[in-house]
């Protein structure tokens, strides 16, 4: 700043001239006009609008000035400010525009593009359909129970009346689990069937689990995951599916069960089907039958009308479901319900088999395989 002075001109101060007063201006404005973009504005703006820019230094000199000038000198710079300022926020307002005009076409989405590279998931088939079953039971009142895949011998044959001579039992048949080893390290009870533990075979010891953990009407329905030494081909997994249905109140009939089976396949298959039950033996049942649906495409037409064959059932009329029958009175004593008073149903089937004709699967082993190809043309119903 210069020296105070008392009587001289401000145009004799050189930063004060009106034509300096107007370089500055122009300069900045031309400074302004040449910022391509808003970083470019921004120097421009510090070197021209800032405390150390001509203007800036220029206005700190009105201080030194005789009070008759400051008015003047004052008026003269406040403009040219004013002018500077007003065309930065011209310039401004026009380079956001233009960024923003820029990222509208550049970050544009193309909303034609593929999506979902990465599928979301979906529960397995097998899943669903066991769940769809289930559910026909739960609207009726039955409870969910399960029991364990690793399970006592006990419960999967003993308390079902299975013989210990019955060829279920026997390692062809059924997954013994070795027993731990002694502890001087010599072998465990093992394979030969010692230790007393199976993968379970069916779900049918959940029937034995139930009655043990409730007091009658028992009402329940398990689904859960079997083993079998079975090889795996077009119609049979070593680990499959099974649900199983168990009632025990008293006075329950054969009536009861045929009414219970017709609903549950009207319910799944349509108002119009109904089951048949064929003669068999279970140990855990008495009597016992093969429980068979009317097929659901041909609805019984293809038998013996080669005009017509089926597919579904091999023009048979009916598809074999599973087993069914009273329970046994020895199950009821073993489980501790007095057989005299109660008596009960039972039905067991296979969700792999069920899957496969209410599906037309021709190979149960594209069921265990895990290819999405499989799965995805059943949707993805989470
Ligand atoms: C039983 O397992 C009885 N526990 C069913 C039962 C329950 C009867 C309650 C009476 C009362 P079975 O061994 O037939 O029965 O098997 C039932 C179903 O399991 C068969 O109809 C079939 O659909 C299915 N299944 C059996 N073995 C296999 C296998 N290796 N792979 C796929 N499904 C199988």
């Amino acid at each position: 700043m210069s020296a105070p002075n008392k009587s001289y001109d401000p145009v004799e101060v050189e930063a004060l001239k009106p034509e300096e007063i107007e370089r500055m201006r122009d300069e900045a404005l031309a400074a302004f006009a040449a910022a391509g973009d808003l970083d470019a504005l921004q120097e421009a703006k510090v070197a021209h609008t800032g405390g150390a820019s001509p203007l800036a230094l220029a206005n700190r000199e009105i201080g030194a000035l005789p009070p008759h000038a400051k008015a003047a000198a004052g008026k003269l710079v406040g403009q040219a400010r004013g002018a500077v300022n007003k065309a930065l926020a011209g310039r401004q307002a026009e380079l956001e525009a233009e960024r923003d005009a820029r990222v509208l076409v550049e970050e544009a989405v193309d909303v034609t593009l593929p999506h979902d590279r990465v599928p979301p998931g979906a529960r397995h088939p097998l899943t669903t359909m066991m769940e769809r079953v289930a559910d026909v039971f739960v609207s009726m009142g039955y409870e969910i129970a399960e029991g364990p895949e690793v399970e006592a011998e006990w419960f999967n044959f003993d308390a079902l009346n299975f013989g210990p001579d019955h060829p279920a039992r026997q390692m062809q048949d059924t997954f013994f689990v070795q027993g731990p080893k002694g502890a001087d390290g010599s072998k465990g009870a093992d394979s030969d069937g010692e230790s007393g533990v199976v993968l379970r075979t069916h779900t049918s010891p959940v029937q034995a689990r139930a009655l043990l953990d409730r007091e009658p009407p028992v009402y329940v329905v398990c689904p859960g995951r079997v083993y079998r030494t079975d090889e795996l081909d077009a119609t049979h997994t070593p680990v499959f599916h099974q649900i199983e249905l168990l009632a025990v109140d008293e006075g329950l009939t054969m009536a009861d069960l045929k009414g219970t089976l017709d609903h549950m396949v009207q319910s799944l298959f349509g108002a119009d089907m109904k089951t048949r039950l064929r003669p068999n033996y279970f140990p855990f049942t008495e009597p016992s039958a093969e429980m068979d649906m009317l097929c659901y495409v041909c609805k019984g037409e293809s038998v013996g009308n080669p005009d017509r064959p089926c597919r579904t059932c091999s023009s048979e009329g009916w598809i074999e479901l599973g087993g069914c029958g009273m329970v046994n009175p020895r199950v009821l004593t073993a489980c501790g319900v007095d057989p005299e008073k109660y008596s009960g149903f039972a039905f067991g089937f296979g969700i792999e088999r069920m899957l496969m004709f209410r599906h037309n699967v021709e190979d149960m082993r594209d069921m265990v395989e895990g290819d999405v190809r499989f799965t995805r043309p059943f949707g993805m119903e989470i």
